[in-house]
């Protein structure tokens, strides 16, 4: 045996590949990258808390709702803190939303150029029963002068404006994906050295699929046109996938090709996912990716935003089949 193989390389770093990428724009001041890094050291904190989330009795409803009017799980809050933590001890995000909060926080960054929108952690009724669960960051340039506090105009910016996006997936492995619009890269988690290293360069959905992911008690309120798209699944004997989890039924959709489904319902006439910290970043992973997203009307990432909290129908995932829902 030749003495290197006793002694595998173990690939880029992810702090490594933000670093090779920042040096590919001649201007580039590296805030970005920092800002990356600052959600990516947040991830791994995250992920700590899931992964002992049982240990600690810390698992369970917290007591009070969220904007939203759900029950908050305990570490939908914890998730919550730590990322703000994170992003305001980095220095360059002015000002954070988060799914978890009515009010945009002001970092106190007032220097810092960018926004984030975080849902922290999402597929929350997953975290209690050890199912996949993730969570979704979008980053957006500031309007508002850099030095003043940030502005409501800063985060309700349609999805087309994002600069960077992408989540983090705490499942079998913890993975963090994202794009900065040149493309979709994942990392894996390598707990024993605590970082996260390259593992799926330049991620393309696959043009067509044979899932389809949406939650079947619905069934009977979705338009009926979806009804027959999803008829149409079932005929072709497609296999249906449902997590729960937006992250992982995205993930798994996006590497192997497939659809997913959340159509307006009764209880939720303009659909359940939120825009901002949910739809619309992985609406632009999933362009990046060559997959698309839309809410039945329009391209996701085109919807004007008027409130950061809206909610829109999402149907994303592979090209062929968001497109073959479109023509119905
Ligand atoms: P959450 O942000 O409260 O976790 O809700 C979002 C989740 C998504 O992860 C998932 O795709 C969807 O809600 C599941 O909704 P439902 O339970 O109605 O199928
Ligand atoms: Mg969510």
């Amino acid at each position: 045996m030749q003495p290197e193989n006793l002694a595998l390389p173990v690939g880029i770093t992810l702090d490594r590949f933000i670093l090779r990428n920042q040096e590919a724009f001649r201007y580039a001041t590296g805030e970005l990258s920092q800002l990356l890094r600052d959600i990516a050291l947040a991830a791994k904190i995250v992920n700590r808390e899931v992964n002992k989330a049982g240990l600690l009795n810390i698992t369970g409803a917290y007591g009070h709702q969220n904007v939203q009017g759900e029950d908050q799980q305990k570490l939908d809050v914890v998730a919550d803190i730590r990322f703000i933590r994170a992003l305001t001890n980095g220095g360059e995000a002015c000002a954070v939303v988060s799914e978890e909060r009515h009010e945009m926080v002001d970092t106190g960054n007032h220097k810092g150029k960018y926004v984030v929108a975080i849902d922290p952690l999402d597929g929350s009724s997953n975290i209690d029963v050890n199912v996949s669960i993730g969570t979704i960051f979008s980053i957006y340039r500031r309007l508002s002068p850099v030095g003043t506090p940030a502005v409501m105009e800063d985060v309700i910016q349609p999805g087309n404006r994002q600069v960077a996006a992408g989540y983090i997936l705490y499942g079998s492995s913890t993975m963090l994906v994202y794009t900065t619009g040149r493309g979709v890269n994942g990392f894996t988690y390598d707990h024993s050295l605590g970082e996260f290293f390259l593992s799926h360069t330049q991620i393309q959905v696959p043009k067509t699929g044979k899932i389809f992911s949406y939650n079947e008690g619905n069934l009977d309120d979705f338009p009926k046109l979806v009804q027959e798209y999803i008829a149409s699944c079932r005929a072709q004997r497609f296999s249906s996938r449902y997590i729960g989890s937006l992250v992982a039924d995205f993930h798994r959709n996006m590497l192997k090709g497939g659809v997913y489904l959340y159509p307006p319902t009764r209880k939720d006439p303009n659909g359940k996912l939120r825009l901002l910290y949910e739809c619309f970043p992985l609406a632009f992973l999933v362009e990046q990716a060559g997959g698309m997203a839309t809410d039945g009307r329009q391209r996701i990432l085109d919807i004007a935003l008027h409130d950061w909290h809206q909610r829109s129908p999402l149907y994303i995932g592979s090209e062929a089949m968001v497109q073959e829902l479109i023509s119905l």
